[in-house]
């Protein structure tokens, strides 16, 4: 681990207008079986060092070996908690190209997980400074716009609106129908209740298939939504998934979207990659993008990180990738839902915030760095995987009224029938703008469909296994 630059910063030295001047990276590291804790010290730098201008060894130093340079872009490690191995590492900006996001991931996210003197590792989280956040286009809607977009409860005083999340539903079975079933069963979504229900979505792995292509499905579903639209007073949103590997053919798709009249593309972000969304982003087609993140686990699951116990995998957290996915573009992206999946610490909640609002603050116990998104538009949060309408009042009071809920399972499986899995979803709606609590409710109203599914599935959220 011999380095000749230093990458250490001084003590207690802390990176002066660093939302100016440098990009900051959050790391926890371990180090491998046999090397002992006193080099944690060398680690932290050769991280450093391999993320910035160095490398594992003392090199040429002649005139011609950009020495100069390679001191001043280089990157120093600072704010070190031995304790739980975890340090800071302060980039310059400028070590960067600024509206590159793989090239900056190549990076600060880079090589270091291959080096061999280390267990494991998680990059906690990174904050961006004002120049690379002003670099990249963001969500071309936000919150606001997505509002204006449904022309939502026109009727109904703003208060109330800005209490409402926007709902919608996941098929089940995720592939099964043809197109014509499909649109079916949005009509079913769109008209059951009051005629409120906003949104459709294709699930991750339906694309276009012998039995439900994905022009087909586009053309027929969205005859349905402004069918439905022209005899009600709601606008709708179908979320079709345009994901392919062939970049030319997520354009055709998205295309076909705009074509038809449609609000939304989805794209399955990380399967897709980060060029995919940055480019079609850019092709600018006037629809909003949806993210899925269907893979994301293999990049950021992680195991015992608030044990105090070595962490024993290499990852990178969701909230990073979520950062990365408001500042390339997705209007709407799925953060996890509360208690739905096996390991909970608050993540959705923090990862909600974070693309939700403008400036976050830093916070050790969340791990996280913070963010100024210096007037970004945000991107709303999708609470998705094992909900149903009786947890929706503890969805909402955890991650706020701004959010996508979708509802797949708890919907459709509602024990007397579809329009009634949507009413109770509905009602639920409802009451949590209202201010009451889906326990209340289905205590005085106990033949609603609320009631209905509380009796199945109760108050909390499935763990998804
Ligand atoms: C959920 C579903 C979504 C997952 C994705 O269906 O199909 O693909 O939520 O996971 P259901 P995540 O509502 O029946 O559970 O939201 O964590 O990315
Ligand atoms: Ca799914």
């Amino acid at each position: 681990m011999a380095v000749q630059i230093d990458y250490l910063a001084p003590r207690g030295w802390e990176p002066q207008n660093s939302d100016e001047d440098y990009l900051i990276a959050y790391f926890q590291i371990s180090l491998k079986d046999g090397i002992p804790d006193d080099k944690f010290m060398d680690a932290a730098a050769t991280v450093a060092a391999e993320s910035s201008t160095g490398t594992w060894t003392v090199v040429d130093e002649g005139p011609n070996a950009g020495m100069d340079n390679a001191e001043q872009y280089r990157a120093l490690v600072f704010d070190i908690d031995k304790k739980n191995k975890r340090f800071k590492i302060a980039y310059p900006a400028n070590l960067f190209e600024l509206d590159n996001m793989s090239g900056m991931l190549a990076g600060f996210a880079g090589n270091i997980g291959g080096m061999k003197a280390i267990k494991g590792m998680r990059l906690l989280d990174v904050r961006f400074p004002k120049r690379i956040v002003k670099a990249f286009p963001g969500p071309k809607f936000g919150i606001q716009g997505l509002r204006d977009l449904l022309g939502h409860y026109d009727d109904m005083d703003d208060k109330l609106r800005q209490k409402m999340p926007i709902m919608g539903t996941v098929p089940k079975p995720k592939v099964g129908r043809t197109a014509e079933q499909q649109a079916a069963l949005a009509r079913t979504l769109w008209t059951a209740g009051d005629n409120t229900y906003d949104f459709i979505k294709d699930d991750e792995n339906l694309t276009s298939l012998p039995f439900n292509n994905f022009y087909d499905r586009t053309k027929l579903l969205l005859e349905t939504q402004h069918d439905v639209e022209n005899t009600s007073k709601n606008k709708r949103f179908t979320l079709l998934n345009a994901t392919h590997s062939n970049f030319e053919e997520v354009v055709r798709r998205a295309e076909a979207i705009r074509d038809g009249g449609g609000r939304f593309v989805m794209l399955d972000v990380v399967v897709s990659g980060f060029g995919t969304l940055h480019s079609l982003r850019n092709e600018d087609l006037g629809l909003a993008i949806h993210a899925h993140r269907a893979m994301h686990a293999f990049m950021t699951r992680h195991q015992q990180i608030e044990s105090g116990k070595d962490i024993v995998d290499f990852s990178i957290s969701m909230l990073v990738l979520a950062k990365i996915y408001r500042m390339l573009g997705v209007d709407s992206l799925h953060t996890g839902s509360p208690k739905a999946k096996m390991e909970d610490y608050g993540e959705s909640e923090i990862i909600a915030e974070t693309i939700s609002t403008d400036v976050v603050k830093a916070s050790e116990k969340d791990l996280t760095l913070g963010q100024n998104w210096f007037g970004m538009k945000e991107s709303w949060p999708v609470a998705s995987g094992g909900l149903h309408p009786g947890v929706l009042d503890k969805v909402v009071e955890k991650l706020g009224p701004n959010i996508f809920i979708q509802l797949g399972g708890g919907v459709l499986g509602h024990p007397e029938g579809i329009s009634r899995g949507v009413e109770a979803a509905l009602e639920a709606r409802k009451v949590i703008a209202a201010g009451g609590t889906v326990k209340e409710y289905v205590k005085n109203k106990p033949d609603s469909a609320l009631a209905k599914a509380v009796e199945l599935w109760g108050f909390e959220p499935r763990v998804v296994y």
